[in-house]
């Protein structure tokens, strides 16, 4: 395929709650969103990097301007260009996974497109639907909690995932476990907490918690395969795995028990389908992740959550736990599930009255400005 054009949208969108975690507080989701057209059509993708590296080393600047002076280049200069070729294209980049996933997505969605293809049939989806699970933030205090936490049950989410810090760990787990009985539960704490902890977290295991997602920093591998002897709670990885690689050194460690797969921290869909696959060569149970994604990337989050592997409940939730008003048509909660779109690409169309209501800087990266 050859690209005429692509455009780049910062865009802004409140969400209907602040979202806390250990690394900080947000109030609303600025993303990047990428708008590419071949002679085929056009597909969409969005970059998860937020305003601030706190998550990881990526952030909204940096990423538009790798994709702008690096990646951008390579892939124009590319022969014969096709979604397979992507990571290759720009394989001698080095990091900055959010910015390639953007690129190698959009270039995805508009081969599937072209083709009449879903993401879940190119990907290997075997459900057409897939459960719901739910992040919740760190709270201003227990009572709080557990009305969010109340709310979202209500709604059907079989899944509770608690963000956690030192200072917030045992107590909120203990009043939701108190308040919902065998609720399925489980904690992310976003690399909060250090080695000197590990007799501290330990005390989780009280819980029967489903896992326990990053309690250590991202390089540190060695504390998570202690964890992994010392506790009955299963560890599980988001930050500390980037690629295939990661993976293969976690496994080799005994760093983690399960994954937490998030195409936009491994550099996109197709190598989040290769962990997927070690994964379950390796027996270990993996779940999709998130990054409050607007329809555009949730749509293609659901598509990879319905591949056989993703045996537990992931973070991927109805357009109403994140916005008012999403950038595509709304993803729905029934039943407890989401169903993965069916149309072609994503099967999501974007809302671009919507989008450019939402965007506070528009700016055409290849091909004539509109
Ligand atoms: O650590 O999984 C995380 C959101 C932003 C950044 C990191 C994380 C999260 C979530 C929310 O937990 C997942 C979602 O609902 O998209
Ligand atoms: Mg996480």
């Amino acid at each position: 395929m050859t690209i005429l054009s692509v455009r780049l949208h910062l865009v802004e969108l409140p969400l209907v709650r602040p979202f806390r975690t250990s690394f900080g507080t947000s109030t609303t989701r600025q993303l990047l969103v990428l708008r590419l057209e071949t002679e085929t059509g056009v597909g969409w993708a969005e970059c998860a990097a937020d305003p601030e590296p706190l998550y990881s080393a990526e952030f909204l600047t940096g990423a538009s301007l790798v994709l702008r002076d690096h990646l951008l280049p390579r892939l124009l200069a590319w022969p014969d260009l096709d979604a397979a070729h992507v990571g290759t294209a720009l394989a001698a980049v080095t990091g900055h996974p959010m910015a390639k996933h953007v690129l190698e997505t959009a270039v995805l969605d508009a081969e599937c497109r072209a083709q009449g293809q879903s993401f879940g049939e190119r990907l290997g989806a075997t459900r057409t639907h897939v459960p719901a699970g739910v992040s919740v933030g760190i709270a201003d205090d227990l009572p709080a909690l557990l009305t969010e936490v109340e709310g979202y049950l209500a709604a059907g989410y079989q899944r509770i995932k608690l963000k956690i810090e030192p200072g917030w760990d045992l107590a909120p787990v203990a009043a939701v476990c108190r308040a919902f009985g065998d609720v399925p539960l489980q904690v992310d704490a976003n690399a909060a907490y250090t080695a000197g902890d590990l007799a501290h977290l330990a005390r989780l295991d009280d819980f029967a918690l489903l896992l326990v997602e990053q309690p250590f920093g991202e390089d540190d591998l060695v504390t998570h395969a202690r964890a992994a002897d010392l506790w009955s709670t299963p560890v599980c990885l988001d930050e500390s795995i980037g690629s295939t690689h990661d993976l293969q050194t976690a496994l080799a460690l005994g760093a983690c028990q399960v994954v937490n797969v998030k195409p936009s921290r491994v550099g996109g869909y197709l190598e989040a389908v290769r962990i997927h696959d070690l994964a379950v060569a390796h027996g270990v149970p993996v779940w999709c992740g998130g990054m409050l994604e607007t329809g555009i990337g949730r749509s293609a989050n659901l598509a990879l959550a319905a591949l056989p592997g993703f045996t537990l409940v992931g973070d991927v939730s109805a357009s109403r736990r994140y916005y008012r008003q999403d950038l595509t048509e709304e993803l729905v909660l029934r039943d407890g599930q989401i169903a993965v779109p069916t149309g072609a690409g994503t099967g999501l169309e974007v809302d671009e009255t919507v989008l450019a209501d939402l965007s506070t800087s528009v700016v055409e990266l290849v091909g004539a400005p509109a």
